[in-house]
């Protein structure tokens, strides 16, 4: 995981400050629709990064401390509305991917009102979001009620959802059938073991299959070697992402060279 410093090296203090206007900005990530040979980049993940000026530090180290702290909510909408900030740039072609922990969904029941007042302000229309939200984090049985309610909500106002680091778990496959996903999003982790594992790529396999009768498109995190677009096709994912095909980037850059990717260049990289 995080080889840096530990939630416990920070003062729960600090938080506000590192959550303050200016600390937090975002960058993207393309998702590459896998189409024959040619990958247009379809999406973007949203990824939140420290800006120069603050005291923002690592992405997974912040998290970290917000969830020791309850501040989880606070925490992911000062994310969004620096993803919507830096997303103005972005092509409009591109959808935006924004990550939310279910427990913001749980806790916050006008986050629906505060993601619709952002993309208007930013002027990005709802039909281009879709929220990442992670399958596994726990949340309270007495507390999924909001959840639902929160993305029954959105998904009438345009907004997509994906179910995020899926096959981190696979026992608890079974629950992604509650959130009705227009995406999985599979944990960056199962491709890696798909290279070197058969019971791995079988889980890849079904996963897919599994994605295609939920009506759900399947995107593979962590494409990282050639060979794992080769897992991709053969498992017929709709969609790919990781560094070999691009890093996270600010938006300007994004933009000056976030072109389809041709298999071609794959071979050469
Ligand atoms: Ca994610």
């Amino acid at each position: 995981m995080c080889s840096g410093p530990q939630a416990a090296d920070y003062n729960a203090a600090d938080l506000p400050r590192w959550m303050q206007p200016g600390t937090i900005t975002a960058h993207f990530q393309p998702i590459y629709r896998v189409n024959g040979s040619v990958m247009p980049p379809v999406a973007v993940e949203s990824l939140a990064r420290g800006t120069r000026a603050g005291a923002f530090g690592s992405p997974a180290v912040m998290f970290a401390v917000a969830r020791e702290k309850g501040l989880v909510e606070t925490l992911d909408c000062r994310c969004i509305r620096a993803a919507f900030e830096a997303a103005q740039s972005l092509s409009p072609d591109l959808d935006l991917f924004l990550n939310v922990h279910p427990r913001t969904l749980c806790l916050c029941s006008d986050f629906p009102a505060f993601l619709a007042d952002e993309a208007a302000r930013s002027g990005i229309a709802l039909t281009r979001i879709t929220l990442e939200v992670l399958e596994h984090a726990r949340v309270a049985d007495r507390q999924c009620c909001q959840l639902h309610a929160s993305l029954e909500v959105l998904r009438d106002l345009g907004v997509r959802v994906a179910v995020d680091d899926v096959g981190a778990e696979p026992e608890e496959a079974r629950r992604l059938l509650l959130f009705r996903p227009h995406y999985l999003k599979l944990d960056a982790g199962l491709v890696r073991r798909a290279r070197a594992y058969t019971r791995d790529r079988a889980l890849l396999h079904a996963i897919c299959e599994f994605g295609r009768d939920m009506g759900a498109e399947v995107i593979v995190e962590g494409i990282e070697r050639p060979c794992d677009l080769a897992l991709v096709a053969a498992a017929d994912a709709a969609m790919a992402q990781g560094y070999m095909l691009c890093p996270p980037l600010p938006a300007d850059e994004l933009m000056q060279r976030g072109k389809s990717i041709t298999l071609g260049q794959m071979a050469e990289a």
